[in-house]
């Protein structure tokens, strides 16, 4: 049924955008015509894990006390959480930072790369000052995420939880555009950026004596082919991960993880697999022994957002209604910020591992991701090849 009715919809025609023309692809990106075709401290292998295991109790001996005092009756209250948010700017990221600033719980640092937007985008939302703390990243440099660490580890806040959010998706680029380390963009964002991000500051992590410390990062259902979703044209696959052994520079190898031709919509649906891959990694190398919750979510299809600014004009004015009552799987801005802000911080969410979803209701479970998403080899491969990468090992 959804297939039908996305099949009505134009097809073949390019645009024009600073001189490139985007892809000759249809409406949806998709050919119906054709076919619907750590420098951290925290340094632990398998198998080696008593160095975590003294660090994090040696921290936890010395942490200040979470609980304080605040009533005549003596009962307790929780201090404020500090969360990092990346790419809290538009979208997903700031409806998050404004649910969870709302709450009154939580101190948010809005981790962006445009320091005037975000600002913008926090007064645009009613954020209280006194809630949230904007900090520049970059996630396509490097150096911008180790100097981010830095800040942030000179502010002498606790870090409690950690959501990797930003990314990139450039469906409609002809040739590939690279990071400040030359790795192809949206890999290089929304994987390798964060990769290091999550990696320098798992420290921090460990040493927060917040009742339950997370580290989350999106995921979502294009990314996985045990859906349709994941079954529309061109497909996320990873490969043997030649392409990112390559360093994914477009030189003398691919841009692309598998080794391919450059796709953009692929290489974000790429970066997607290895945000989840990668979250399974730290739970089963980190969890036991930090305690520390690893989580990932696909939030729902949030067709209003900035995502999508790169595709066409005709796809942006029609993705959301088709999400909305063909696909059914279109949800607000707000409901996506709740979702996330939920995995933040409710006190039933603590099962590290999982990829959370939300049903017809809105109630969260616990969702299977494809075979590839849950490559176990795959996800180690991925993890030594991207600790290299990343100027880890
Ligand atoms: P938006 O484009 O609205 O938000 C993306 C955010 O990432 C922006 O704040 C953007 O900053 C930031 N960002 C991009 N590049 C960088 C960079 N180099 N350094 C730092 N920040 C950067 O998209 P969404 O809110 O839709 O996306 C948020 C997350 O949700 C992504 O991980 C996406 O994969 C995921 N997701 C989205 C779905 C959807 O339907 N929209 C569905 C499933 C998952 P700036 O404002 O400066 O551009
Ligand atoms: Mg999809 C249940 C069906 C469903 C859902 C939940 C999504 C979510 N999409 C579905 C179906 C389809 N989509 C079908 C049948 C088609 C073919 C017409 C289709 C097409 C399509 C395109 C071209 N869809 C897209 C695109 C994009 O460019 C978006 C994308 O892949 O961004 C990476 C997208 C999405 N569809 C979704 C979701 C959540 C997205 C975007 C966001 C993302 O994964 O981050």
């Amino acid at each position: 049924m959804a297939l039908q009715s996305a099949a009505l919809l134009p097809c073949a025609f390019s645009i024009h955008k600073e001189g490139k023309s985007s892809k000759d692809s249809c409406f949806f990106g998709v050919p119906f015509c054709d076919h619907i075709k750590a420098d951290s401290s925290l340094k632990i292998k398998h198998g080696s894990r008593k160095q975590s295991v003294i660090r994090a109790e040696a921290v936890a001996a010395t942490a200040a006390p979470t609980f304080a005092p605040a009533t005549a009756q003596g009962k307790k209250t929780l201090r404020k959480g500090t969360v990092v948010v990346t790419g809290a700017s538009s979208g997903l990221g700031l409806a998050t930072a404004k649910a969870l600033a709302e709450g009154g719980k939580w101190h948010v640092i809005m981790a962006c790369r445009d320091f005037l937007k975000a600002e913008k985008a926090a007064k645009s939302v009613g954020m209280a000052k006194e809630n949230y703390t904007i900090m520049h990243l970059d996630l396509a440099s490097l150096d911008s995420v180790r100097q981010f660490v830095k800040n942030f580890k000179q502010t002498g806040r606790h870090l409690d939880v950690l959501v990797c959010n930003a990314a990139v998706y450039q469906p409609t680029a002809r040739e590939p555009s690279f990071t400040a380390e030359g790795f192809e963009l949206s890999v290089g964002t929304n994987h390798l950026g964060h990769f290091l991000l999550s990696r320098l500051l798992l420290d921090d992590l460990v040493k927060s004596d917040y009742p339950s410390r997370r580290l989350i990062i999106v995921g979502s259902i294009t990314g996985n082919t045990n859906t349709l979703a994941g079954n529309v044209p061109p497909k996320a696959n990873l490969g043997d991960l030649r392409g990112l052994q390559g360093g994914l520079t477009g030189l003398n190898t691919s841009s692309m993880i598998d080794g391919g031709g450059f796709d953009g919509a692929k290489a974000y649906k790429d970066s997607k697999v290895c945000n989840m891959l990668i979250m399974q990694e730290f739970h089963r190398r980190f969890h036991e022994e930090t305690g520390i919750t690893f989580a990932s979510l696909y939030p729902g299809c949030i067709a209003t957002t900035g995502l999508f600014r790169e595709h066409i004009p005709l796809f942006r004015l029609l993705f959301p209604p088709f999400q909305k009552f063909i696909t059914k799987g279109f949800v607000s801005e707000e409901e996506s910020g709740k979702r996330l802000a939920q995995v933040v911080s409710d006190p039933s969410l603590t099962k590290s591992g999982v990829y959370w979803s939300w049903n017809k209701d809105s109630a969260s479970f616990e969702n299977q991701l494809s075979q590839e998403a849950s490559d176990i080899e795959k996800a180690r491969k991925l993890w030594e090849v991207s600790e290299k990468l990343v100027g880890l090992t």
